[in-house]
């Protein structure tokens, strides 16, 4: 069985292939020289992961590569703040237009800038999407938090400079990457995946 990456964020693959180290065959777009741009235009993150993986399936099939064992798994993600009812939400890697991460982050601070404690609220939310010749499969993980009042820690990737997880009161980018990877949204959403992959060839040994 190859579990294909349907990403072109390479911040996620290291981090998705570090989670699912227990699986040998973890393989990026870049390993099979795939290249897609699927246009995430879904109204939700379920649907845009759906694209994702679906793009590089009907890639694989037009070329192909695809194996009847293969899993494509995509991951749609965001940034989801109370006081900006959800935003960035499913828009999170595009808000702002093309600009630098960092100017981003500096510019949520600013939004939020005087905005309480209670209505700085926050949560990480990543939906995968499990897809294969026979059967599609979604796993959501959620965190909780607040957006910090500057930008702290230099680990991670995207918004975790700005994101306080409650469980620790620091920010995803102070904490050491197990750290984040056993808590994240993305940590959740892929344990709930693996444990229905060993689930499965429990089963099959069976
Ligand atoms: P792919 O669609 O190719 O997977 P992407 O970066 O466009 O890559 P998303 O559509 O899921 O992925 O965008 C989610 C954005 O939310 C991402 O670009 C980051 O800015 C942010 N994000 C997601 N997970 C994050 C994390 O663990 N830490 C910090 N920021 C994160």
């Amino acid at each position: 069985m190859r579990i294909i990456l349907a990403t072109n964020n390479q911040n996620k693959i290291i981090e998705i292939k570090k989670i699912l180290s227990d699986f040998t065959n973890v393989i990026s777009l870049n390993d099979l020289n795939i290249k897609v741009n699927p246009i995430e235009n879904g109204a939700s993150f379920k649907e845009n992961a759906y694209i994702k993986s679906k793009s590089v399936f009907d890639y694989m099939i037009n070329h192909n590569m695809l194996k009847d064992t293969d899993i494509i798994l995509s991951d749609d993600s965001g940034f989801c703040i109370d006081y900006l009812n959800g935003e960035p939400g499913i828009k999170s890697s595009r808000y702002f237009g093309d600009i630098p991460q960092k100017n981003k982050n500096l510019k949520i601070i600013e939004l939020l800038n005087n905005v309480n404690y209670e209505q700085r609220k926050a949560y990480f939310i990543d939906v995968l999407c499990s897809l294969s010749k026979n059967e599609v499969k979604y796993y959501e993980g959620k965190v909780m938090g607040h957006v910090a009042e500057s930008i702290i820690g230099d680990n991670g990737f995207g918004y975790d400079p700005i994101f306080i997880v409650d469980e620790y009161n620091k920010t995803f980018a102070e904490l050491d990457e197990n750290i984040k990877n056993e808590i994240s949204h993305r940590g959740l959403a892929l344990k709930k995946f693996k444990k229905d992959i060993e689930n499965m060839n429990k089963i099959n040994q069976n």
